[in-house]
């Protein structure tokens, strides 16, 4: 008997340019493109197993161990509703191949990092199952193809699709069909980036990002502002400093961005706030690390960004990552060590 099953890994993604706000709730179409570095694949991952099995007799999934509710009409359930309409095309295409999308599947996803700690969990699980259905179904679909179906079940997730420096492009047909990631660099293209992940708080974070971004889109003039007459301008901008390994013209904006995106929510009604006392330190810690470097005539050293919770994301160019690993420690004396700090990826507990 045949065993129909797949097992793939899709890491986290950290914008640099935000993805904040939908113009298309059900087929999570954004209001502006987007910008984000994918983690190596090392460091912080979803890896997902799919099954295929004619003796199941509904779709579920588990995650982290435990079962989760796949609801009709819900995220994940479009999700494999879309693999499955994939499958059958190709099933339809060519009659010799198992009759897979008529069964139902069993799904197992896991974080090799606790989804507590407040890092997106939902775009590299999200990009990890749909990477398994594919590899499960024999699909001869792109990265940017399944970039469609992943966006569908969390907008970032779209962006782990890939790995290196990827945009969400938002598109513009109402069925969203190109709304999608493509790859601007590769990893190796810019190898010389790294990022360090402080850890200022594992708790759950008081507002959804998806609850937050629509209050936001309803009741912030600025966010308009900064989808009509800011994002276009810094998708170009950026993607040019990407390849041109302008870390300069790169730190800028994603500090810029971070700040905007923080800007929107706090405008919000009622306001969201999603960094705090910890967070803002971290951010005067590196404008002045970037300051004391500007005016001895040297460049920027190290860009921040913060996504919908307190933790920390510092950009910053190999060579200067060991003075931030020991800046930080130094300035925030709780924080655990750095537990790789030269692995492309490290993590810091920062409190
Ligand atoms: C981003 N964030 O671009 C931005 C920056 C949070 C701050 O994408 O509703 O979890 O599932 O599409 O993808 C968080 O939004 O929201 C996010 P849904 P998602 O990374």
């Amino acid at each position: 008997m045949s065993v129909y099953q797949a097992t793939a890994s899709a890491p986290v993604n950290i914008a640099c340019i935000k993805y904040w706000g939908k113009r298309d709730t059900k087929l999570i179409l954004p209001t502006n493109s987007s910008l984000s570095v994918t983690l190596d694949q090392d460091h912080l991952r979803s890896t997902t197993t799919s099954r295929a099995d004619p003796s199941f007799t509904k779709d579920r999934l588990w995650l982290n161990g435990k079962e989760d509710e796949i609801k009709d009409g819900g995220r994940l359930s479009t999700c494999i509703a879309e693999m499955k309409r994939m499958r059958k095309e190709l099933e339809d295409k060519n009659p010799n191949e198992p009759k897979l999308s008529a069964y139902k599947v069993h799904i197992c996803s896991h974080n090799n990092f606790p989804t507590a700690a407040g890092l997106a969990s939902s775009a590299s699980g999200f990009a990890a199952l749909v990477k398994s259905l594919a590899a499960l179904y024999a699909l001869p679909a792109s990265p940017s193809q399944l970039s469609l179906i992943a966006r569908q079940g969390s907008g970032s997730a779209c962006r782990s699709l890939m790995g290196g420096f990827v945009a969400w492009e938002q598109g513009t047909s109402p069925d969203g069909s190109d709304s999608l990631a493509v790859q601007v660099a590769t990893r190796e293209h810019w190898a010389d980036i790294h990022a360090l992940i402080c850890v200022v708080s594992d708790d759950k974070k008081g507002t959804s990002s998806t609850s937050g971004m629509q209050r936001t889109v309803e009741t912030s003039p600025l966010l308009q502002h900064r989808i009509h007459n800011v994002v276009p301008q810094r998708m170009r901008d950026i993607s040019a400093a990407i390849q041109k390994k302008d870390f300069d013209t790169f730190a800028r904006i994603t500090m810029q961005d971070s700040n905007q995106f923080h800007a929107v929510c706090l405008e919000t009604d009622p306001p969201i706030f999603y960094m705090n006392d910890v967070s803002r330190a971290i951010i005067a810690l590196i404008v002045e690390y970037n300051r004391v470097s500007v005016e001895a005539g040297g460049k920027l050293k190290a860009a921040y960004t913060f996504d919908a919770g307190p933790n920390a994301v510092i950009y910053a160019p190999k060579e200067n990552v060991r003075e931030i690993v020991n800046m930080i420690v130094k300035y925030f004396p709780q924080a655990e060590p750095f537990k790789d700090p030269f692995g492309l990826f490290g993590t810091a507990g920062v409190q």
